[in-house]
């Protein structure tokens, strides 16, 4: 079983967590840390039963908790269009891409608990707005279209981003994103699939709107893979650790090589007079990305951050009743199992 019941996290109330270890603890450790180190050196997997360092284990909460509110919250934007989609078959494939993003959330935050935080925990830093998720989902799904771009190329920037998670030191997460990745697969060609529906048999005004599409979620899209390596402040550890295997800029780039091509088949152009080919580099050139606008996405500013953090907070307070009498039907359940034991 994974180690749930450890608590590394500090609780609020609780005393303060001892800053330094002892010298006898330190060199108890000192075995401990040589072996987590020559199992990351030889690209090895930790499980949550193995000692690992504090910063590791934390490192992970965050990067993982933060993932798992991003499926969580990321269902809102599509979420607006369930009842709006333009034919049963375009309504049916929505619902089962969002109960997936859903479940995406659920693994995550499992495989979070496998380090020793509460679930409870987790959603209670959303809820009050100290956790992260990705700037995406803090921007408007005005149209139909934005539900097929945010499958193509959010979708393809989070797999694009997920594959090399595959590969995570931390065996828990690993096996989660193998799960994820195959779904996101579908998730990015229905998206394709839709937006090339309506650029090949669509009117004139559903290929502006396409286009219009793309022309407001492609920046937020290269901005999902973080900061310029220069200005990541966990890249370098998480790298040396196995944690990320593709810096931020190589995977945008990864990205931005694939999804021109992509966009030439489908007939809609990126909105960037700077994007094209380089010989030398053998990648496309980009032009400079608004990090002000980033910052201040992910500072709380974005256009939708309050509708979003508002509508996962309720979300939450009104299935109280439904974790209540899941907890209360449980209780039933032992007490039952207790009686027919005496
Ligand atoms: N948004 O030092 P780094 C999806 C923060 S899932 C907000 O580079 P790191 C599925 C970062 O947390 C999409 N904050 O950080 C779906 C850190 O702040 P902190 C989510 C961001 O962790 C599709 C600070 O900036 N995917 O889309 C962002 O090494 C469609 C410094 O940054 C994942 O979470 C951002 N974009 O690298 C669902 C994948 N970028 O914590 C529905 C796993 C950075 O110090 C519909 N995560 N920050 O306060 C990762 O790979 C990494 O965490 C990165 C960031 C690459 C996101």
């Amino acid at each position: 079983m994974y180690t749930q019941a450890l608590d590394v996290m500090a609780k609020e109330g609780a005393p303060a967590a001892k800053p330094l270890r002892s010298a006898e603890e330190l060199r108890l450790e000192e075995p401990l840390q040589q072996r987590f180190d020559a199992r990351i050196d030889d690209g090895g997997f930790i499980e949550a039963k193995d000692w690992m360092p504090d910063d590791y284990r934390r490192t992970l909460v965050r990067q993982i908790s933060q993932h798992a509110h991003s499926e969580i919250v990321g269902m809102l934007p599509e979420g607006n269009w369930v009842s709006r989609a333009p034919t049963l078959k375009r309504k049916a494939i929505l619902l089962a891409k969002i109960q997936d993003e859903g479940g995406h959330g659920l693994y995550l935050y499992a495989a979070a608990e496998t380090l020793g935080t509460s679930r409870d925990e987790l959603l209670g830093a959303l809820h009050s707005g100290k956790a992260k998720y990705s700037s995406i989902f803090n921007y408007p799904t005005l149209t139909w279209a934005d539900v097929g771009v945010i499958g193509w190329l959010v979708d393809g920037a989070a797999i694009m981003n997920q594959v090399p998670l595959c590969r995570c030191s931390y065996a828990p997460y690993a096996r989660a994103m193998i799960r994820i990745c195959r779904e996101e697969s579908f998730h990015q060609r229905q998206g394709y699939d839709s937006l090339l529906v309506m650029m090949q048999n669509g009117t004139d005004a559903q290929r502006a709107m396409v286009q219009d599409a793309v022309n407001r979620w492609w920046w937020p899209s290269l901005m999902m893979f973080g900061p310029p390596d220069g200005e990541s402040t966990h890249s370098a550890q998480s790298m040396r650790w196995g944690i990320k295997r593709i810096s931020n800029d190589d995977l945008r780039q990864k990205f931005v090589d694939a999804t021109v091509e992509q966009a030439k088949v489908l007939g809609v152009t990126m909105p960037d007079p700077d994007l094209k080919w380089n010989e030398e580099r053998q990648h496309f050139d980009f032009g400079s990305i608004d990090w002000d606008e980033f910052w201040r996405v992910v500072g709380g500013e974005g256009p939708c951050n309050r509708e979003r953090l508002g509508m996962r907070v309720k979300a939450w307070d009104d299935g109280a009743w439904v974790r209540e009498a899941a907890l209360a039907h449980a209780e039933k359940q032992a007490q039952r199992a207790r009686q027919a034991a005496a």
